[in-house]
């Protein structure tokens, strides 16, 4: 159908890797960076128009539009099918077709599950050897009968003879991310970027993937995985959801600042989690690379990303040094002299516009994070002990506070609200409701996703699950500065949520959840004043009737859908916050 010049089995390995990137140094859609500053690392710029995901242009194409739900897009699969065939036809034109095999999970772990993507940009190969396990190995696994989620991908520029390649080929104007969850396929039309054409990350590990957890009694989700160990050497594995660019990433490999703690990372952006025979609920990774936000990237933010980030990496959309090093907004106080824009322009600090696009990414090996936790691979999981769920809220939510239980857990989780970011199209900064931080990511109707978490909570023993815990590192006093200072602090929070698992932290009763006091998260040791502090664990009634108001308006878009006690939950935080 596709029409490409060659076809190209990927066997994933590094002889391969190189191949693959020498081609694109030739076409010039990779520059090679300094072999000294940066071994074996390239840098990449897109096209201005595909720098993002495009959630307008994502598709859930259910045969029954119920199914995909009020917060997804829709079309009829057979109309889709039409659409999508018309425009993959010929679409690989004049072009190499790769065939990428590739396991998400660790290889041949029962809880992994296995892709092939067909796609027309040696870049997404190159990338998909990074961000999973790819190549012969998994073919092997698959032998000649075994399931694989089929993933079609084209860039959407064929090449007709005439025409000279650009250096990012895309189809600026005609994406379409689709996703057909009763055969669990994916087909990519248009975009060479992120989550729109490494098919195996947004569109498999969440998108199809929530739907076979759906039906399998399992849970994909959006979240890092993080372990955590007291000065004392005791072990609790969290996990955290929050929208894209909230700082999953930084969380997840944290350096803390209190003494004796230790932060290892398992995972930075997708979990999947599924009950033991115990009845604990036990997560993977399924990603074996990270493709992190690199703009406020710095080794006071990050430094365990920072180290990580040494060489084998891709940088996209990045600024790139005149020592052929790589550059962002963040990554040093002052900016270089001189510097090429993610937009291939000379730059100075005199510039109007950033150096680096504000969703500039790395590709980088999740095995070169220095803080990565030996049992990262272990195919039977880690035991979780909490869940956060977290957004960019600069008023109303508080640092953190704790459900009374799990069904008041997922009323948080299914009411999360985050101010929006560079990662998706669109404008920064508007409040959205992003329940789990799934509205981009849950392959079918969001409220039969709330029900199905609902259904794990009444599978599981309230003592055997996750305590859950809604965190906010982004509050704001009425100057409009930050409250809490984030990053290794961010350690006191997660402490608190440790202890509140072994019940050894006090927690204060609110209306909203339980809450810590301010000398158990150790707020005065930091400089921050009684007033921000008091402010940080506010509970404001007046601020909570606008949300509660926000909140009904939410769940107003499911309709009858909505399970009947997330509509309890609210109503009983109504009568609560009323009595204050
Ligand atoms: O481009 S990605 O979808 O991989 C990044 C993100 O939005 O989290
Ligand atoms: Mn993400």
């Amino acid at each position: 159908m596709t029409t490409p010049k060659n076809i190209y089995w990927c066997d994933g390995s590094d002889k391969e890797y190189d191949q693959l990137t020498q081609q694109m140094v030739k076409s010039g859609m990779l520059v090679p960076l300094s072999s000294q500053l940066r071994p074996n690392s390239y840098w990449a710029h897109s096209d201005p128009q595909d720098v993002a995901r495009v959630e307008e242009r994502t598709f859930i194409c259910s045969i029954e539009q119920r199914d995909a739900g009020p917060t997804n897009n829709w079309c009829d699969p057979g109309e889709m099918r039409n659409e999508l065939t018309g425009l993959f036809n010929g679409s690989m034109k004049g072009r190499t077709m790769y065939v990428v095999p590739f396991s998400m999970g660790p290889l041949g772990s029962p809880i992994a599950h296995i892709g092939v993507q067909l796609t027309d940009s040696p870049y997404v190969a190159a990338n998909m050897k990074i961000m999973t396990r790819m190549g012969q190995p998994v073919l092997d696994i698959l032998g000649q009968s075994g399931y694989f989620v089929p993933c079609l991908h084209s860039v959407g520029a064929p090449l007709d003879d005439a025409l000279e390649d650009t250096s990012w080929p895309c189809n600026p104007t005609n994406k379409y991310i689709v996703h057909f969850p009763e055969t669990r396929e994916i087909w990519s039309y248009g975009s060479g970027y992120g989550g729109n054409a490494l098919l195996g990350k947004k569109c498999f590990a969440l998108r199809i993937a929530s739907v076979m957890a759906h039906d399998d009694g399992w849970l994909a989700e959006h979240m890092l995985i993080l372990k955590l160990t007291s000065p004392q050497g005791s072990v609790r594995y969290i996990t955290g959801a929050f929208p894209s660019a909230c700082g999953k990433t930084n969380l997840s490999m944290l350096t803390p600042t209190i003494k004796g703690w230790k932060i290892e990372t398992v995972g930075e952006d997708i979990c999947w989690m599924k009950f033991d025979n115990e009845g604990y609920l036990r997560a993977i990774n399924p990603e074996a690379g990270y493709f992190g936000v690199a703009p406020g990237t710095n080794g006071k933010t990050n430094l365990n990303a920072m180290r990580t980030l040494w060489g084998n990496c891709i940088f996209t959309n990045t600024a790139l040094t005149d020592e052929r090093d790589v550059w962002w907004e963040g990554m040093s106080d002052d900016p270089p002299s001189h510097l090429i824009d993610w937009k291939n322009n000379d730059w100075t600090p005199a510039a109007s516009t950033p150096a680096a696009h504000p969703n500039a990414r790395f590709t980088a090996p999740a095995c070169q994070n220095p803080v990565i936790a030996p049992e990262w691979e272990d195919p039977k999981g880690v035991p979780i002990s909490a869940i956060l769920f977290g957004g960019r809220r600069s008023t109303t939510v508080p640092l953190v506070y704790q459900a009374f239980n799990w069904t008041h857990g997922v009323f948080l989780g299914s009411t999360m609200g985050s101010e929006t970011t560079a990662a998706a199209a669109g404008q920064v900064g508007q409040l959205r409701r992003d329940p789990f931080a799934m509205l981009p990511f849950c392959g079918y109707n969001m409220a039969d996703y709330f029900n199905h978490w609902l259904s794990i909570g009444e599978r599981g023993h309230a003592e055997k699950l996750p305590k859950i815990f809604s965190v906010n590192w982004f509050r704001k006093n009425q100057e409009g500065k930050w409250l809490w200072p984030g990053y290794g602090e961010n350690s006191r929070v997660l402490k608190w949520v440790f202890e509140r698992c072994d019940n050894t932290a006090e927690a204060v009763e609110t209306p909203i959840g339980l809450i810590p006091n301010a000398q158990s998260l150790g707020i005065s040791e930091i400089g921050i004043q009684e007033e921000d502090a008091k402010e940080l664990l506010k509970v404001d009634a007046k601020e909570w009737d606008t949300e509660i108001e926000l909140i009904s308006r939410h769940y107003e878009r499911f309709g009858d859908l909505l399970p009947y006690q997330l509509d309890n939950e609210l109503a009983e935080l109504k009568k609560r916050i009323d009595s204050i």
